[in-house]
């Protein structure tokens, strides 16, 4: 069992506990995610995040569903999506977490992988990426954290209906991840064998590309797939 892996992004867990998607997450955090000694979330585990100090009161019992996982003695990483990017310290801390920087190796056998949200693969997709400059920004986020609540949830809200009123407009090309995108990411991790992602939601394993293979996480809806690493070999499956 120690060898096993799991990856998943993208549930947007409401606040809502008794939705269907916070159900089958709570779920699989007491059935599938025990099966593997360490589970990798790559973003956007939450649909909204304004800092430590709401978060964890108000998601409450998916902290404790992921506290109960790393009191189980199995590893928890967690990584920062668009909609989740002020996850801190206080959330790593009430949940036995590890917080992930933008891109990640890891070793999966003798190969390495890199892990990432996908958001920054999507390089056509420039006004977005624009936007995330000044919400990655240490400056923004600490004025941004000095405000109440609720002038909190209204920048959310903003950024999230900026991102959504641009979705209805761009064509799905442009909020896929491009070549160049995925050429620049390889250029900084060389050697690594695998690409592991999600944001795009759009459940994959791609055909090698330079001897890597590009695996994308879907957002469990409808189908909640995962990437399980059995100590041999990744694949995609369902839960
Ligand atoms: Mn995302």
């Amino acid at each position: 069992m120690s060898q096993h892996i799991l990856f998943i992004a993208d549930v947007h867990l409401p606040l809502q506990v008794d939705a269907s998607i916070s159900q089958v997450f709570l779920n699989f955090m007491q059935t599938k995610a025990l099966e593997a000694q360490t589970l990798y979330i790559l973003g956007d585990l939450f649909d909204g995040w304004i800092g430590d100090d709401v978060g964890l009161v108000a998601y409450a019992p998916f902290i404790s569903a992921l506290a109960k996982y790393t009191g189980s003695g199995r590893s928890l990483y967690v990584g920062l999506g668009n909609r989740d990017f002020l996850l801190k310290s206080d959330f790593a801390q009430a949940t036995g977490a590890i917080l992930l920087g933008d891109e990640t190796e890891i070793e999966l056998g003798n190969e390495k992988a890199v892990l990432l949200h996908g958001d920054t693969l999507c390089t056509d997709d420039v006004d977005y990426l624009k936007m995330r400059t000044l919400f990655t920004n240490a400056d923004w986020q600490a004025q941004a954290l000095q405000k109440s609540p609720t002038e909190r949830m209204a920048i959310a809200e903003q950024l999230k209906a900026a991102s959504e009123g641009q979705k209805s407009i761009k064509s799905a090309v442009v909020m896929d991840a491009t070549q160049t995108g995925i050429d620049e990411l390889l250029s900084r991790h060389a050697n690594v064998k695998h690409i592991i992602h999600g944001h795009t939601h759009r459940p994959m394993q791609h055909a090698p590309y330079r001897g890597v293979t590009r695996w994308v996480l879907g957002d469990w809806r409808p189908e909640t797939e995962y990437l399980y690493w059995n100590g041999q070999q990744l694949k995609l499956e369902s839960f």
